[in-house]
């Protein structure tokens, strides 16, 4: 075996998800066929019917619920939030669709160790509702981010953007399909960036 060629050992990822999982499915189907060196220790969904779940069932992936609902305040829930995260020892916690606005406490006890994908070119559109905003506002293009998660929201250091043009004809569902294809794309080869340790924070 030649000792020089040494490949890096998968980091360890934790994704939270809210909803469908497609990012959650893009990330599995990279690992599955060896274009990311990375494995997913745990999914957790704060919304107990999130199709993101079935996924990771499907997948082998040890998932949980844990609802916002069960918890008195937002510090009460976080605190739960990081306690099972912390379980899976991650090297890199993964918001694919997570609809939730994390604490400062959070944030830092994960610092540069915490990505997003936002549907936008940030800095514009940061916030939800982001497709239907660029199209009332005349925009010829829109895209995608991943970011560093900071205590600001949705203004971390970004990682990697992928742009697509808006067609005269477009609805916020079809320029968020199309969108969605870029995600699909880059939020994968970002987490290899970082299993490479290819990013640096300037
Ligand atoms: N937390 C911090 N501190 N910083 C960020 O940049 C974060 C974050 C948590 C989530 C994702 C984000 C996005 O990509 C994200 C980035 C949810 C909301 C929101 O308003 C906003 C932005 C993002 C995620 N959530 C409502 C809330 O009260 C709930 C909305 C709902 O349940 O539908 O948490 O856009
Ligand atoms: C993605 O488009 C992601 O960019 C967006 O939610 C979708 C989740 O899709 N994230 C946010 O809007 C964060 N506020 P998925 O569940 O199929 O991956």
């Amino acid at each position: 075996m030649n000792q020089d060629v040494v490949s890096p050992s998968p980091i360890r990822l934790v994704v939270l998800i809210s909803g469908h999982g497609s990012n959650l499915q893009a990330i599995i189907d990279n690992i599955t066929n060896k274009n990311l060196p990375a494995q997913i220790v745990a999914v957790i969904s704060n919304k107990a019917d999130a199709y993101g779940l079935e996924r990771a069932k499907k997948a082998g992936i040890k998932h949980h619920v844990l609802s916002y609902n069960d918890f008195t305040d937002r510090e009460d829930y976080d605190l739960a939030l990081k306690n099972l995260i912390d379980e899976y020892q991650p090297d890199l916690i993964i918001l694919a669709g997570f609809m939730r606005i994390l604490s400062d406490e959070f944030v830092e006890h994960y610092s540069q160790k915490m990505m997003n994908i936002h549907p936008s070119l940030l800095p514009k559109y940061k916030g939800l509702n982001t497709h239907q905003r660029a199209l009332d506002a005349g925009e010829k293009e829109h895209g995608c981010s991943v970011h560093f998660v900071t205590t600001e929201l949705d203004d971390g250091p970004v990682i990697l953007q992928a742009t697509v043009n808006i067609e005269d004809n477009d609805t916020a569902e079809t320029l968020a399909t199309r969108v969605h294809q870029q995600e699909h794309r880059i939020y994968p080869e970002a987490i290899r960036l970082f299993a490479e340790k290819k990013l640096k924070l300037k």
